[in-house]
């Protein structure tokens, strides 16, 4: 009789819940955050009843996660294309945060299952940063060749655990054995390192970039934050402060929808990075120990996905230039909406992606100061076809697989 195997549902379920109980570990208000987000869809499930599972069911909403983490290199981006991908999380979507103000040394892009019954029964997603270690207007000549030697010099990946990804994409399920170890050496692939940081390296980047000290400075990599979904995302930043932890300032992304309109898109809010031990290696040789403030806390509501046309009167004039109901968003085909073929109601499809201004602010509450730019400097060319090309695979664009749902849907 042959054991049960791992496939690419089981292996990402459990990444996501291991990289949870790590992350709780590592962050213990991560911890109470989730606990609140539970509480709180608890209350909207008695509220609102089936209208509360509309954009996803209890089980999804309960188990969805979305992990942040940053890598060096083109070389490492495509290693974790294979982590992911033996998870059946494909990257969707490019962004570009060195617009963002202040700018961010990173182009970034989305692992995520593509398909809906893949969302449906496990939605884990990470946004993926990669640096952008050639543009001048960040980094000089010099810091340029420095980060190149340090990156290349750093392994995030053990051999073992892309030779399993890699066993996976060609065999489509790993033995209980082998997705153990995956899960294994995944997981502690994300961990917080204890290997000292060298504090010269480290302020040098800093003080070009927090993020790219974050990413630069150290030689390994880790969750940046992992983001629990709520369903009311008003009452959860309440509950937050009533628990004393501090979140920041505002709601990002849409206001709320007003009574009866449709929730577009995706509201974030966070509470601030914290203090976190980390060893470092000084100037003269010797090891001190003092902190870092690095990572933090997020938490996310979901909406109904925009179309092309509805993201452009978002982006342009603000949620307020949407019409509020379904039924006006779809005839306008503003929102990505299916027809029940059975009671003719419109059900959404939901936003699975990020939004680069969201992002943006996620990062700069990151950040310890703005860090130095000069504009007047070269830029390095980056966009969707460089981001695929070092993926080495298919990069996914949003709307399409959004609009190739709809169209399914009506078909079948
Ligand atoms: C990622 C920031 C983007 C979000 O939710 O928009 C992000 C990072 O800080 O590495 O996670
Ligand atoms: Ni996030």
């Amino acid at each position: 009789m042959s054991e049960p195997a791992y496939g690419a549902l089981a292996l990402r379920a459990a990444l996501a819940r291991g990289l949870s109980e790590l992350y709780g570990t590592e962050v213990p208000a991560y911890t109470t955050l989730v606990q609140a987000c539970e509480d709180v869809n608890r209350e909207v499930l008695e509220r609102d009843g089936a209208d509360a599972e509309l954009l996803g069911s209890i089980q999804r909403v309960t188990a969805e996660r979305h992990g942040a983490i940053r890598v060096g290199t083109a070389e490492e981006l495509a290693q974790v294309a294979r982590v992911f991908g033996a998870c059946g999380m494909e990257p969707v979507g490019f962004y570009d945060l060195r617009e963002a103000n202040p700018p961010i040394p990173v182009v970034s892009t989305a692992f995520r299952p593509v398909h809906r019954d893949d969302l449906a029964e496990n939605p884990f997603r990470v946004f993926t940063s990669v640096l952008v270690v050639d543009d001048r207007r960040f980094f000089d000549e010099r810091t340029e060749a420095q980060l190149r030697e340090f990156l290349d010099a750093r392994t995030l990946f053990p051999d073992e655990l892309l030779d399993l990804a890699d066993r996976m994409a060609s065999e489509h399920e790993l033995s209980v054995d082998e997705g153990e170890r995956f899960l294994e050496l995944a997981t502690a692939a994300f961990a917080l390192s204890d290997e000292p940081v060298d504090r010269a390296w480290y302020e040098h980047l800093e003080s070009i970039s927090s993020v790219a000290a974050d990413i630069g400075g150290v030689t390994s990599t880790h969750i940046n934050h992992l983001t629990p979904r709520v369903l009311d995302i008003d009452a959860l930043y309440t509950r937050m402060a009533d628990l004393g932890i501090e979140m920041i300032d505002r709601i990002q992304g849409p206001p709320r929808a007003p009574a009866g309109g449709a929730d577009v898109l995706l509201r974030q809010t966070s509470f601030r990075a914290l203090d976190e031990p980390r060893r470092f290696r000084e100037a003269d040789g010797s090891g001190t120990e003092s902190s870092l403030r690095v990572r933090f806390g997020e938490v996310e509501a979901r909406g109904v996905a925009l179309t092309p046309s509805g993201r452009d009167l978002y982006d342009g004039a603000g949620a307020a230039a949407l019409p509020t109901t379904a039924e006006e968003l779809h005839v306008a085909d503003l929102a990505y909406y299916v027809r029940d073929h059975e009671d003719g109601a419109l059900r959404p499809i939901v936003y699975e992606d990020f939004l680069p201004r969201s992002a943006a602010g996620i990062f700069a509450s990151n950040l310890t100061s703005d860090g130095t730019s000069d504009a007047s400097q070269r830029a390095a060319t980056r966009d969707a076809a460089w981001m695929q090309d070092a993926l080495g695979r298919t990069l996914h664009d949003p709307y399409a697989l959004y609009a190739a749902e709809r169209r399914e849907h009506a078909a079948g």
